[in-house]
């Protein structure tokens, strides 16, 4: 009997920063395919978590002033975090899983144990080369230009003692596993990983760290903590119940369909992943995707490199289907794709206003127009004229099957939009205004071509439900298709709607988008995160260097009244205060404030001035004295602030 149950897994993410639209694109192509699976008859778990240890969660929340799991609470649980984000892309995922879940946390020990008590873990001293941000042990051999070859920084020696896993013991396993087996896709990847990392020789892999503590203790060895990759990867089997009582679901969904990962973290799950399954005797996942990077101009997005793109603002302005929709049509799965926001506005506009949203809206205006929203029974098929698109749609679900079992979501939606294309094009060649010039004649013609396009539109509509799943549902509420014509089995041939069909002609599903004014408002969203994530407010540090009394007495203070104040022509900086100082002549004092104040606002007010400053010239003028503000800086932007006091100080009076 065939196997009707699916496992897929997402990476977990290190929640070290807000998760952005990168993170994202794995998360919905999984729940694509989750989605997918459910619509053919599967029973799915789909886990995706969150990888919570390591050091560098440690220094991040030290710098943050709290503790590491009040740090990854407010990025897991928090608002616009990792959860809400999932809730906001709409991913269906059965179960999430937290690396610092109690459960979890007792199962990696004794997995650590058991490896450790059949030999495959031992203890030794760590000698080599060590990426902080990445996390990752590297050997001499393995860098390139002397730096981490996944992220290019510099790496730091290191040596402790430490545990070892007998990762060179499997190392012919494992190369007979990638060059003999589908079991890393796409193949390209299988070359990389041989050539780089299994040929020049696969060496013990140090699996404990001494030097932080947020991280699983190894119960048997205080002081030591599971190197983190180690504790991430059993994720996929501790949250289904392995060495847990927590959940029951070992049996029925291991070994995994597939784990989707991202390209740099492949080394991680087709060769330390199995050859720990394999130490441990356990089935192997059954497959490893490793998808390409969305980049942004050229380079991978990153919150470390600043470039990364927001989903909320995306999502608030293009709907959560769009964005959806676009990760998965414009980019290849298994290969780097760029982002741009252009490109997203044209896939919007070309696939979804004009391709899919005119035929829906096109349709169910022309059922409306013509038959008051249902169409009659009696229709006149033209067999010559309706082949085309009937054959088409009628074996599509076929082709797009082929391309979702290889995880080839562009070819799937290319398909569709095949489809979607030739009803447009149904339309034009049947050109249905010109049927319903002579109803009498042409009814039933014309309610025959309404039909078929109507069937074609619900087909197409059940095999995007995964891609676009609340906008489908929308789509089925106009062309009337209730829940048995939503399935895979009512795709399966052509004809399940009813010939009498009742649309109802409802909001339209994909607006066109407005490119420039589009494109403007999203400049200037993304401005104004990136303000909002600068500190509200920032001083310059106190100086500790003290200084004299004598020497700070030798400062002359005093009040002064604003008689005039102008804009120094030919300047946008400076302002010209005449000022009365008590003395009885006015003082001029040039001040580089015009951006913050309007010359008039300030005549009358009483200000601050330090008047024993050697007099200064600016712009031929003569200044003598300062006057007195306060600067901070608000979001990155410098604020400044006249010193003005009590309007009941004479001008003259001295500041002590
Ligand atoms: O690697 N384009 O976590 P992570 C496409 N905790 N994918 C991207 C991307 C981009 N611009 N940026 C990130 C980890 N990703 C580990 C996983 S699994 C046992 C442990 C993908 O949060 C990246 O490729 O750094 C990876 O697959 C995933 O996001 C999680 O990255």
């Amino acid at each position: 009997m065939e196997n009707k149950r699916f496992y897929i897994t997402t990476p977990i993410y290190y929640p070290s920063a807000k998760l952005h639209i990168g993170h994202a694109y794995c998360t919905v192509a999984a729940d694509a395919m989750a989605r997918y699976k459910r619509l053919t008859g599967h029973e799915v778990m789909f886990l995706t978590g969150t990888d919570e240890h390591g050091q560098n969660i440690e220094t991040k929340a030290r710098e943050a002033g709290i503790t590491p799991q009040q740090f990854v609470d407010n990025i897991v649980t928090g608002p616009k975090g990792v959860l809400d984000l999932w809730k906001l892309m709409n991913v269906s995922y059965d179960r999430f899983i937290r690396t610092t879940d109690d459960y979890h946390v007792r199962a990696i020990q004794r997995i650590f144990k058991r490896m450790y008590d059949n030999g495959d873990i031992y203890k030794g001293t760590y000698k080599g080369k060590y990426c902080k941000p990445c996390e990752s042990f590297w050997t001499e051999s393995q860098l390139v230009d002397g730096k981490c070859p996944d992220c290019g920084r510099e790496v730091q020696d290191a040596e402790e003692e430490a545990y070892f896993f007998r990762l060179s013991k499997y190392a012919g396993r494992i190369q007979d596993l990638l060059e003999n087996t589908d079991f890393l896709e796409p193949r390209s990847r299988v070359n990389e990983m041989v050539n780089n990392f299994i040929k020049p020789g696969l060496e013990d892999l140090c699996v404990s760290r001494t030097s932080f503590t947020w991280g699983v203790p190894v119960d048997f060895d205080p002081g030591h903590v599971v190197y983190v990759w180690i504790d991430a990867l059993f994720n996929y089997m501790t949250a289904l119940g392995f060495e847990n009582d927590k959940y029951g679901d070992l049996e029925k969904f291991w070994p995994a369909d597939v784990h989707f990962v991202g390209k740099e973290i492949v080394r991680f799950h087709s060769i330390i992943w199995p050859a720990m399954l394999m130490s441990l005797d356990l089935p192997l996942p059954k497959k490893v995707y490793g998808h390409g990077w969305l980049l942004l101009d050229g380079g991978k997005m990153s919150k470390s490199k600043g470039n990364v793109v927001d989903p909320y603002i995306l999502a608030e302005k293009f709907g959560v289907d769009a964005l959806r929709f676009f990760l998965l049509r414009t980019f290849p799965f298994g290969s780097d794709g760029n982002f741009s926001n252009e490109l997203l506005i044209q896939t919007i506009n070309t696939d979804l206003a004009n391709d899919l949203g005119n035929l829906v809206s096109r349709t169910t205006a022309m059922v409306g127009k013509y038959f008051g929203g249902s169409l009659p029974g009696d229709q006149a098929e033209d067999p010559e004229k309706d082949a085309p698109l009937l054959e088409m749609a009628s074996s599509l679900r076929g082709r797009y099957e082929a391309q979702m079992e290889r995880y080839q979501f562009q070819n799937a939606l290319e398909e569709i939009f095949k489809v979607v294309q030739r009803a447009n094009k149904y339309i034009d060649e049947n050109a249905p205004w010109a049927l319903a010039k002579d109803m009498e004649a042409n009814g039933p013609r014309l309610a025959r071509v309404l039909y078929n396009l109507l069937e074609a539109t619900r087909i197409c509509g059940v095999l995007l439900t995964p891609f676009m799943p609340e906008s489908m549902e929308k789509l089925f509420g106009q062309i009337g298709a209730g829940a048995d014509l939503r399935t895979w089995d009512s795709v399966a041939a052509w004809g399940g709607l009813s010939e009498t069909a009742a649309v109802t002609k409802g909001e339209n599903l994909f607006p066109r988008v407005d490119a420039e004014k589009a494109l403007q408002e999203l400049e200037e969203a993304a401005e104004a995160a990136k303000r909002a994530a600068l500190p509200a407010i920032e001083v310059e540090p106190q100086l500790t260097e003290p200084v004299d009394f004598d020497t700070f007495c030798k400062c002359d203070f005093r009040a002064v009244k604003v008689k005039a104040c102008e804009n120094v022509k030919k300047s946008n900086k400076l302002l010209r205060f005449t000022l009365d100082d008590g003395t009885g002549a006015d003082r001029q004092i040039l001040s580089g404030i015009a951006m913050y104040y309007k010359p008039e606002e300030l005549v009358g007010k009483t200000l601050v001035a330090i008047v024993n400053l050697p007099p200064r010239k600016m712009m031929g003028l003569e200044s003598r004295g300062m006057l007195l503000s306060a600067v901070h800086t608000e979001r990155g932007e410098e604020k400044l602030r006249l010193i003005m006091v009590d309007d009941a100080i004479p001008a003259g009076a001295k500041l002590c």
